[in-house]
C-alpha cells in the first residue's frame, strides 16, 4: 500500500501563493487538503533574503503560533516538495505538532524549518499568517529558476 504523509505548509505553498500549483500537479503525485491548522508551539515566521522567502525559523518558543494548511500527500509529492525546499541542505523537514482548526485535533505533521538562519532574522517582524502579510511591493516573493540550496543566499 502506498504511504501517506501529513504536511503542514505555511508559506509559498499555501492557497493563492506562488508555489501552490505544485500541490495540484497530477504528475507530481497527489495532495489532499485537510484544512487549516496552527502550530502547537510558537515559531518565528519571517520574510527574508533578496527573494523575500518566508522562513519558519527553528527557534521554538519565539514568535507566534503560525497558521498554515495541512495536506495528505503521497511519496511522490513528498519527494517533489523536498526537492523544491532543498531538504535537507536548505530547509529541513521535521515532524511537529499542529492543531487542526475545524476539529481541534492535534496531529503530527511534516513541515519545513530553517535551521541555518542568521541572527538578524530574529530581529525581523514575526508573522503568524503568511497570507495576511502586509502587501508591501518591496516584499514580494521572487520565484527563481536556480537552485535554492545555497545557504549563502539566505
Ligand atoms: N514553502 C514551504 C516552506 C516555505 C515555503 O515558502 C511552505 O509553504 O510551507
Amino acid at each position: 500500500m502506498a504511504s501517506r504523509y501529513l504536511v503542514f505548509v505555511y508559506g509559498t505553498l499555501r492557497q493563492g501563493k506562488p508555489n501552490h500549483f505544485r500541490l495540484l500537479e497530477a504528475n507530481s503525485g497527489s495532495a489532499q487538503y485537510l484544512g487549516l491548522a496552527t502550530t502547537c508551539e510558537k515559531y518565528p515566521l519571517v520574510i527574508a533574503s533578496r527573494y523575500n522567502i518566508p522562513y519558519l525559523l527553528a527557534a521554538p518558543g519565539y514568535g507566534k503560533r503560525v497558521l498554515g494548511e495541512v495536506y495528505e500527500v503521497d511519496d511522490k509529492m513528498l519527494e517533489v516538495l523536498d526537492q523544491l525546499e532543498a531538504h535537507p541542505k536548505y530547509y529541513e523537514r521535521k515532524m511537529r505538532k499542529v492543531k487542526l482548526e475545524e476539529s481541534g485535533k492535534e496531529v503530527e505533521c511534516w513541515l519545513y524549518l530553517l535551521h541555518k538562519y542568521k541572527p538578524f532574522m530574529m530581529e525581523l517582524p514575526f508573522l503568524d499568517d503568511y497570507n495576511a502579510a502586509p502587501d508591501d511591493p518591496d516584499k514580494q516573493y521572487m520565484p527563481r529558476d536556480d537552485d535554492i540550496s545555497d545557504p549563502d543566499d539566505i
